[in-house]
């Protein structure tokens, strides 16, 4: 089949590439319907794929991956830089030319039998300023049907590449064996270079999700100017008609998408606000021409957990699934062809097959304490599906943004919310993030870990190196930097039970980030930051939440706190010379005002 680009940086790596893996086929994805089309019904009579109810579930498909690939492998993910030191103390380092030596026989023959897909996608709305080109060359279908759905996938990402230009991502994956002892994902920022090999699991293989759009991106928006962050965008509408936009850094699995598309309660809808989801897991932020901040969401769909979601918690994910959606690893029920995971609703499948594929009785399986679904099952599904995307959702100038928001699961320290001093101190605040492990990477869940800015696993260099980016970034911005918060829905009761409601009536605490912005509230100053009053958290409407509640949700304890920074001190200790002085200056501050 003929190459969809006159670019020759593009056909030699493709000529190498096929060169390597030896493919029966190949087949370059221009992106049409026909060609999809085809791909899916491929996928369905070998049975990779399963189709689902027509009615109830239109275009939708199922997919299960192996048992031992249902996360990300942290411990298996590199960065290969030339030097070990810009890899820095928070990755996995390999010398570039050993880790192409290790894998190169790899792949060496690998798709012999099989037909390599060549898919070329765009990060961000194609003609869009900020927007990036990849093309990843793959075997497997799934990952060409689910790029389809995450990215503008086909002949036109070629349109912004150009006929000459080298500035595209090479990805090259292959699911080979899926033999977990050999799973390596490999991030060469200095030669914009993915290789991922013997996974099926989607930030494992979705190249232009983590490993393009976080690894690389990150350490290309250090080298020119901008930032990619694993951040959601959302644009909260107030009555009088105006958006206000906001970023926020949660850990994964720990409530992006969730924000993302949140439904405002009762008292807020009933006065005319209304949330637009931009992005729900990465924004790509620069100045723009007024000198303020802009975003954009690198991504067309949303790659969700779907454990947890349903129509109370988050109708918009939910309803953003209805149709032309890719679910893999929740459990399915026989008798209609339809979906289920845990907490969907409380009527598991009776005839159901679980996410491994053995068929069970859903509600004896269940009452077994067996999950019917795996806790890190998600659901691929197109953005324009979802009822509250943001009309800026293309625009190609990204949206300005007012507010940068951290925050993770802690059970007990960080309260509700609060604002950093400055952008130095918001700076320190996200560098100072820890939250409790999820299912979303393989290893133990709930240990608490530091994970700053969210990006402890995506940032694709020194970690030193990118807080100065950070603090570099401040100084372009001046005084049309976002406010820079913390957040926590997160903290327990002494039975180990959630206190704040959480979900849309995170709506609340926007409401005091917005005026804070907006300059329109005050608020208390305490050790680790600015604090709401608590009568200014709107408790209208809630069961069982009080302004006193919200007055507990807020305290420092300081002997936390203390012990809090020594763990700090030693989470620093592993940047050596590389922690900007500003950040250590920052922890001196903090343990002064809690002294
Ligand atoms: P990644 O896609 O892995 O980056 O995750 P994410 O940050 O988008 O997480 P998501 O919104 O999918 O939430 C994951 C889990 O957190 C789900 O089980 C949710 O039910 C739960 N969750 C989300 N928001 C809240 C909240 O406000 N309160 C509580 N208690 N749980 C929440
Ligand atoms: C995450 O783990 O943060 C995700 C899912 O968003 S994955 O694409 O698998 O990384
Ligand atoms: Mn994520």
């Amino acid at each position: 089949m003929a190459t969809l680009t006159k670019n020759p940086n593009v056909n030699k790596w493709v000529d190498e590439m096929i060169a390597l893996c030896k493919p029966e086929k190949v087949v370059w994805i221009d992106g049409s319907k026909e060609q999809l089309d085809e791909l899916r019904a491929e996928a369905i009579s070998t049975g990779e794929m399963i189709k689902l109810n027509e009615e109830k579930l239109p275009g939708c498909l199922y997919h299960r991956t192996l048992p031992n690939d249902v996360a990300r492998v942290e411990d298996r993910t590199f960065i290969c830089s030339r030097k070990k030191e810009d890899a820095g103390p928070t990755n996995n380092w390999c010398d570039p030319k050993e880790m192409y030596a290790k894998l190169t026989p790899m792949y060496d023959g690998v798709m012999k039998n099989r037909t390599m897909y060549i898919i070329p996608y765009s990060m961000g709305p194609i003609g869009s300023p900020l927007a990036k080109v990849g093309v990843e060359v793959t075997d497997s279908i799934y990952v060409v049907l689910n790029m389809a759905i995450m990215t503008r996938m086909g002949a036109d990402a070629f349109k912004n590449l150009g006929d000459t230009s080298d500035d595209f991502v090479r990805g090259l994956h292959s699911k080979a064996d899926v033999d977990p002892e050999k799973r390596y994902i490999v991030q060469f920022p200095e030669d914009n270079t993915i290789w991922s090999i013997n996974s099926a699991y989607g930030g494992n293989v979705l190249l232009g999700k983590k490993c393009f759009a976080l690894r690389i991106a990150s350490y290309q928006g250090k080298n020119e100017g901008w930032m990619a962050e694993h951040m959601l965008i959302l644009g909260i509408e107030k009555p009088n008609g105006e958006i206000k936009y906001v970023t926020a850094a949660f850990p994964s699995a720990c409530g992006k998408t969730n924000l993302a598309m949140l439904i405002p309660p009762e008292g807020y809808t009933k006065r005319g606000y209304k949330v637009w989801t931009v992005g729900d897991d990465i924004a790509w932020l620069k100045p723009g021409p007024d000198g303020r901040l802009y975003a954009i969401n690198p991504e067309n769909g949303f790659f969700g957990v779907a454990p947890g979601t349903n129509a109370h918690s988050n109708y918009n994910a939910l309803a953003s699934t209805r149709k032309n959606t890719i679910f893999t690893n929740v459990a399915i029920n026989n008798d209609d062809m339809t979906v289920w995971w845990e907490k969907l609703d409380n009527n598991p499948p009776v005839n159901a097959t679980e996410w491994k594929g053995e068929k069970v009785n859903g509600p004896e399986y269940v009452a077994a304490g067996n999950k019917l679904a795996h806790p890190n099952s998600r659901f691929t599904a197109p953005a324009e599906n979802c009822p509250c995307i943001s009309p800026e959702f293309n625009n190609p100038q990204g949206v300005p943004i007012s507010a940068i928001i951290f925050g993770g699961r802690r059970a007990k320290t960080a309260p509700l919310v609060y604002q950093s001093f400055n952008w130095q101190h918001g700076t320190f605040v996200g560098s100072i993030m820890a939250s409790e492990t999820t299912a979303a990477a393989t290893g133990a869940v709930g240990v608490v870990r530091r994970d700053p800015m969210a990006m402890l696993p995506f940032c694709g260099y020194h970690m030193g190196d990118y807080w100065a980016h950070w603090l570099e970034m401040g100084k372009i911005l001046g005084d049309k930097a976002p406010k820079i918060f913390n957040v926590n829905w997160f903290r327990t009761d002494e039975n180990g039970d959630f206190i704040w409601p959480g979900y849309g009536d995170n709506m609340r605490v926007l409401d005091w980030i917005i005026d804070r912005c907006e300059g329109t509230v005050d608020a208390v100053e305490t050790p680790i930051g600015y604090e709401p009053k608590p009568e200014d958290i709107n408790v209208e409407g809630l069961d069982g939440i009080t302004t006193e509640t919200v007055a507990d949700l807020l305290s420092v304890d300081k002997d936390l706190w203390k012990e809090e920074a020594k763990g700090i001190e030693e989470f620093y200790k592993k940047f050596g010379e590389k922690l900007p002085k500003e950040m250590s200056e920052e922890l001196k501050n903090l343990e002064a005002r809690l002294a």
